[in-house]
């Protein structure tokens, strides 16, 4: 008996959640070209190195006022917004330990009921548009300054928003190393970069470690340029390469030692 497989009552609202001109308009990242133009050399093979082995090295002096963005990604448009960041707001809390300046963006709070949640029967409101999105980092960040890392989290549900939100962070904060953790990174690694070439970094698995050697990499890469943040070797032992004169970098996760994070640190 052949089977008839029906359209699931959600995906017309999937289908309705599309970039819009403005964001699709916004320009792609400038990567050098001709003879400036350095391939990319990953580094093959690359043994897995814990996190936390690596953070034993820095000290909370590394980390002073380092100022970084967590930016969460939408999700279940037709639910409401019940769900804390906790992935974010762990690193976050992580992060003012070490004396760096978190702040989080979260882009799954904000339900709008309009007309247009109305016409697409979304009683809880509708997801921000890609503009209102990027109208709320570029307000977020003219009040909490340039960042020195912008970080990126979501579930494998959110390359849509994630290739839109990185293409507005890379015009809006050029200078700020540009990383994506959680569900869609961990899955794709190193591939999330042929479909987001704007990021800098991915990182897979538990971050609670890991964000805060991507914090003192940032630092390294705004204070120092990206150019001579690579060279310094500063950067390893997570930089598997260079892609238009930026670092390409992916982070191992794994689960810290302690969940005290105040034992860690130097
Ligand atoms: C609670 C939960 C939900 C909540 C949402 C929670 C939220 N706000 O994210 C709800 C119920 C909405 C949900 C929905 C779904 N979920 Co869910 N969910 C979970 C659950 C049980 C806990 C997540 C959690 O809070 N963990 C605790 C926090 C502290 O950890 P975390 O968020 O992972 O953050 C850590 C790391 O990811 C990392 N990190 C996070 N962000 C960042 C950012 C940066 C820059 C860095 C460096 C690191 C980093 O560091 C954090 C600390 O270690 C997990 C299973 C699990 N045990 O983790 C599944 C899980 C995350 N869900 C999963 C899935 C598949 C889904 C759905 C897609 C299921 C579906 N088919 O509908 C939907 C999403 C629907 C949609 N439209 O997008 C998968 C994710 C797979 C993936 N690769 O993304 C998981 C792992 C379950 C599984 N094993 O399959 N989920």
């Amino acid at each position: 008996m052949a089977l008839t497989l029906l359209p699931l009552a959600g995906t017309a609202v999937a289908q309705c959640v599309t970039v819009s001109h403005q964001a699709r308009a916004l320009p792609t990242v400038q990567l050098k070209q001709g003879a400036a133009a350095k391939p990319l050399t990953v580094v093959a093979g690359r043994r897995y190195v814990h996190p936390g082995s690596v953070i034993a090295n820095l000290s909370r002096r590394d980390l002073e006022g380092v100022r970084v963005t967590l930016v969460n990604m939408p999700l279940r448009e037709a639910a409401p917004p019940n769900n804390a960041p906790l992935g974010p707001a762990i690193l976050a809390a992580v992060l003012r330990e070490w004396g760096a300046v978190p702040t989080i963006v979260d882009l799954n709070a904000y339900r709008i009921r309009d007309d247009d949640a109305a016409r697409r029967d979304l009683p809880n409101g509708r997801h921000l548009t890609p503009d209102e999105a990027q109208g709320l980092l570029e307000r977020h960040f003219a009040k909490h300054g340039d960042q020195h890392l912008i970080g990126l989290s979501g579930k494998i549900t959110t390359l849509r928003w994630q290739e839109c939100i990185a293409r507005a962070c890379r015009v809006i904060q050029p200078q700020a190393l540009l990383v994506s953790g959680n569900g869609l990174a961990t899955e794709f690694r190193a591939g999330l970069f042929h479909w987001i070439p704007e990021l800098d970094g991915v990182a897979h698995s538990e971050g609670d470690d890991a964000i805060v050697k991507i914090a003192y990499d940032a630092k390294q890469v705004v204070e120092l340029g990206p150019e001579r943040a690579m060279e310094s070797g500063r950067l390893e032992p997570y930089l598997i390469g260079e892609h238009g004169g930026r670092p390409r970098l992916v982070y191992d996760g794994g689960r810290p030692a302690d969940l005290d994070p105040s034992t860690a640190i130097g």
